[in-house]
């Protein structure tokens, strides 16, 4: 952790207050170090006072988003979010995170960016990410898996995402095969998996991830206002991305370790229980291809197997599946 961290992480472990003595033995650096550190941190944006009495205090913490911050609030983490960086605009942080990637980046590494310029969805749709409404980040992961077991890294995505919102905001989502959270069947987040693989492993994996934090109903474009939402409209109020930023990670980091730990089916059965596509009649469109059928079950892998009108099993793995009436 950096000393802004260590800083950031005591402050708020002593809401009360804590004095510039402590925090000096405690991080090995001098008051003054303490005192300019303090400064620094008033500069972009955090209130901290600071009395003879309480020693120092921190006040509010500002909405934008910053590595230090999100380290200390999210403590130690196995692998997920082990180093975090924040950028003010990318193109995609999927494209950040890949380059990451191809210089050799250890796992865990988490790119967030203020603003995309270039999100993106699958089959290169456009995913909106306008500046601090919500988070739109990406993670980097070097699983031993082969390439078709991919599909549980997205799984593993929608229940950490649909946990921290739970235990965030307290609202139960909705997931929709393969990638989308619902709220009362709108669109609050999606998540994209990009990978790089030779045939039979996985050299790395890519999630991004979009959630939609505090925008308004008036600030989506108009045509996704009828098929997106945003937590703060479903709460009815404004929501703390860091907070939940962080405590996303904080589940993907614990059902990451399950999937390595080969309890896949463990994540398979919360998600099969969350998930609004099984036991529905769907539509299938991949590729070139379109069928109806009724969605059955996950298997092992995380594939959607769907029982077409001809009585026929399909394994799906990508494309699109709308829930039919
Ligand atoms: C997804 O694609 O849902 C995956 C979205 C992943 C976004 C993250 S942000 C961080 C990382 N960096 C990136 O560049 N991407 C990832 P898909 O299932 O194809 O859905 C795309 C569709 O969702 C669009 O065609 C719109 O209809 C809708 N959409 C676009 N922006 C949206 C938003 N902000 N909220 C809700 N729906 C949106």
């Amino acid at each position: 952790m950096t000393t802004d961290a260590k800083i950031l992480a005591a402050l708020r472990a002593h809401p009360e207050g804590v004095s510039g003595a402590q925090l000096a033995e405690q991080l090995a650096i001098s008051r003054a170090a303490i005192w300019a550190r303090m400064d620094e941190l008033r500069k972009v944006g955090y209130d901290i006072e600071a009395s003879p009495h309480f020693g120092y205090k921190l006040v509010s913490s500002p909405d934008a988003l910053h590595a230090d911050d999100l380290l200390a609030r999210l403590g130690k983490t196995r692998v997920v979010g082990r180093d975090i960086q924040v950028f003010e605009q990318t193109t995609s942080t999927n494209d950040v995170a890949e380059k990451l990637a191809r210089d050799g980046v250890r796992e865990g590494v988490v790119v967030f960016a203020e603003s995309q310029t270039k999100g993106r969805g699958r089959l290169g749709r456009v995913w909106m990410s306008p500046t601090r409404k919500g988070l739109w980040f990406s993670v980097l992961l070097r699983p031993n898996l082969r390439p078709q077991e991919t599909t549980q890294l997205t799984v593993i995505s929608a229940t950490a995402l649909r946990r921290a919102i739970k235990t965030v905001v307290g609202i139960t989502a909705d997931i929709k095969w393969p990638n989308d959270l619902l709220i009362g069947g709108k669109k609050v987040a999606g998540i994209l998996t990009e990978m790089s693989a030779e045939v039979d492993r996985v050299r790395h994996i890519i999630l991004g991830i979009g959630l939609d934090v505090n925008q308004e109903t008036n600030e989506f474009a108009p045509d996704l206002r009828k098929i997106a939402t945003s937590l703060r409209i479903e709460a009815g109020e404004p929501v703390c991305r860091a907070e939940i930023a962080t405590e996303i990670l904080r589940e993907l980091d614990l059902d990451y370790a399950r999937i390595l730990a080969g309890k896949f089916s463990e994540v398979a059965d919360e998600w099969e229980a969350a998930c609004i596509t099984i036991g529905k009649n769907v539509a299938v469109h991949t590729g070139d291809r379109k069928f109806r059928g009724h969605a059955e079950s996950l298997d092992d892998d995380g594939a959607l197997l769907v029982r077409t009108e001809h009585g026929l099993l399909e394994r799906v793995i990508g494309g699109d599946v709308t829930l039919e009436k």
